[in-house]
C-alpha cells in the first residue's frame, strides 16, 4: 500500500522592500487554494517567505533590521495561512526570521516550522550554516550579511513524524552540505523540506554565477539519492531590489530523479504525487546504513572544522 503525500512546492516570486505582510499572505494564500484544488496534503513555502531578502543590505539601526523579523508565530499577519491550511486540512513548511527571548536576551534565527493539517506546528528548525559574511564588504554589488543578521541555530537537524511519514527540514545554505541530508537520514527521513533564496551572483567567485541551477539541482538530487528520501526544494526568486534570485524550485525522488519543476521565476505551485515508500529501496540496499557505513573512519568529518593537507 503506497504511503502518498501530495506535495505543492509554492514557488514565491520576489517580494519588495515595500512589500507588506499582507500582501505576501494573500499571494501564499492564492497558491495554497491551487494546492487545495490538486488535493495536496502538504505545501512547501520558501525560505524568509514574508519579507524580501533583507540580508543583501548592510543596516545598522537594529529597529530597522528587526522590522523583517516575527516575534510570534502565527502572527496577525500569518494568522490567516495558519487558518486556511487548517480548513483545508494542509500541512505546510513556512520558512521566516525569527526573533525570540532566551536567558533574558533577544536572539535571531533564519528559522523554519513544519505546520501539521490540523494547524500543530509539529517541528521547529533554525538554519545551521549561514553562508556570506558578518562585516560590511562595500567591493560587492550586494552584501549576503546572514551571519551578522542571524545566529548559527541551535536545534540540529531533526525528524519528525507527521502526516503518514517522517519529514526534516532545513534551509538553504544548508542544502550544499552532505552533513545536512545525513543527520536526518541517520534519523530514518523520508522527505526533507528545504526553503530557499539564492542570488544568481555570488561575487567572491562570479565564475560559478551560470552553474546556479545545475548546482542548486545537483546537491538536493545528490542528498536525496544518498539518503533515499524525497527533497522538495521551493525558492523565492525573481529580481528582488535588483538582486536575481534563482528558481528552478523542484520535486526530487529518493532516485534523485527530478519528478517536477518550477518553470518561471514567479509565483508558481509545483505538484507531484510523492510515495513515501519509494526510499525504501535504497535504505534496505544500496545506501542500509546499518549494513555499509563505516562511522570508525568518519572521524574527520566531526574533529575537523577546515581542511588541513598532508606536508
Ligand atoms: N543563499 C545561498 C545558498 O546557499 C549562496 C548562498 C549565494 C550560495 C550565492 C551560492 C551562491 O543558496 C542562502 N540564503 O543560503
Amino acid at each position: 500500500m503506497a504511503r502518498m503525500v501530495i506535495v505543492g512546492a509554492a514557488q514565491l516570486g520576489p517580494i519588495q522592500r515595500t512589500d507588506d505582510r499582507g500582501r505576501v499572505v494573500r499571494r501564499m494564500l492564492e497558491l495554497l487554494h491551487q494546492a487545495k484544488q490538486h488535493g495536496c496534503n502538504l505545501v512547501v513555502f520558501p525560505e524568509l517567505a514574508l519579507t524580501t531578502f533583507f540580508p543583501r543590505w548592510w543596516m545598522e539601526d537594529q529597529g530597522e533590521i528587526d522590522s523583517f523579523f516575527e516575534t510570534s508565530m502565527p502572527s496577525n499577519e500569518t494568522a490567516p495561512l495558519f487558518e486556511a491550511a487548517k480548513q483545508a486540512n494542509i500541512g505546510f513548511y513556512l520558512g521566516f526570521a525569527e526573533k525570540t527571548r532566551t536567558g533574558g536576551r533577544a536572539r535571531r534565527f533564519n528559522a523554519s516550522i513544519l505546520v501539521a493539517p490540523d494547524g500543530a506546528i509539529v517541528g521547529r528548525y533554525r538554519k545551521i550554516h549561514l553562508p556570506g559574511h558578518g562585516e560590511h564588504e562595500p567591493w560587492r554589488a550586494f552584501q549576503h550579511l546572514e551571519k551578522r543578521y542571524f545566529e548559527v541555530g541551535d536545534l540540529g537537524w531533526g525528524v519528525w513524524r507527521t502526516m503518514g511519514g517522517l519529514f526534516g527540514m532545513c534551509i538553504c545554505n544548508d542544502r550544499r552540505w552532505p552533513e545536512t541530508y545525513r543527520v536526518m537520514g541517520l534519523q530514518g527521513v523520508e522527505m526533507v523540506l528545504v526553503g530557499y533564496n539564492t542570488p544568481r551572483h555570488n561575487p567572491p567567485s562570479p565564475e560559478h554565477d551560470r552553474l546556479s541551477e545545475f548546482h542548486n539541482q545537483l546537491v538536493m538530487q545528490s542528498g536525496a539519492y544518498q539518503n533515499g528520501a524525497w527533497v522538495v526544494g521551493v525558492a523565492k526568486c525573481g529580481i528582488e531590489e535588483g538582486c536575481e534570485l534563482i528558481g528552478a524550485s523542484s520535486i526530487i525522488a529518493p532516485s534523485g530523479q527530478v519528478v517536477a519543476q518550477a518553470l518561471t521565476q514567479d509565483d508558481e505551485l509545483v505538484v507531484a504525487r510523492c510515495d513515501l515508500d519509494l526510499g525504501r529501496s535504497y535504505k534496505e540496499n544500496i545506501f542500509n546504513f546499518a549494513v555499509h557505513r563505516q562511522p570508525e573512519h568518519y572521524r574527520l568529518i566531526v574533529e575537523r572544522k577546515g581542511a588541513v593537507e598532508p606536508r
